[in-house]
C-alpha cells in the first residue's frame, strides 16, 4: 500500500517536470547559427523563409542563396541595407547581407510580410523579437 503510493508520486513528479521542460522550448523560434559561414541556403515558400532566424557575428557578411520553392513571386527585402530583390517562382537568387554590430535587423517578403513571411538576422546573443511591420 505504502509502496504504491510512493510510486504514484514519483510518476506524477516525472510527468510534471517533463511538461515544464518541453513548454518553453516550443515557444522559441528556431534560430540557425551561421557564425563563421560565408554562404547559406534559404528556402522561400508560401509564406515563410526557412530558416527565418539566423545568428551571426557583428558585421559578418553572409551570402544567401534563396530558392523559391513555390509558384508565387516573392521578394527578399531589407530596407536598411538597400536590399530589395524579387525571387521569381521556382527561381533562385543570391544576395549578400550584413549582420548588425549588435541587436538584429529584420528581412521580409514585401508581398507577403503581413502573412508572416519575415525573418531576422541576429547578432551575438540577441533574442528573436516579434516581427515588426515593414511600414
Ligand atoms: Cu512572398
Amino acid at each position: 500500500m505504502r509502496m504504491s503510493r510512493v510510486l504514484m508520486l514519483a510518476v506524477s513528479l516525472t510527468f510534471t517536470s517533463s511538461v515544464t521542460v518541453i513548454a518553453p522550448a516550443a515557444e522559441q523560434p528556431k534560430v540557425k547559427d551561421v557564425s563563421g559561414l560565408a554562404e547559406v541556403d534559404l528556402e522561400a515558400d508560401e509564406y515563410y523563409f526557412e530558416p527565418a532566424f539566423l545568428r551571426g557575428t557583428p558585421g559578418q557578411k553572409l551570402k544567401l542563396e534563396i530558392e523559391n520553392e513555390s509558384n508565387t513571386l516573392h521578394s527578399f527585402t531589407i530596407p536598411e541595407q538597400k536590399v530589395d530583390m524579387d525571387i521569381p517562382p521556382k527561381g533562385k537568387i543570391v544576395v549578400e547581407v550584413t549582420f548588425p554590430q549588435s541587436g538584429l535587423v529584420g528581412f521580409f517578403c514585401k508581398f507577403h510580410s503581413a502573412l508572416g513571411m519575415n525573418g531576422e538576422l541576429l547578432t551575438g546573443d540577441a533574442k528573436p523579437q516579434a516581427v515588426r511591420s515593414p511600414k
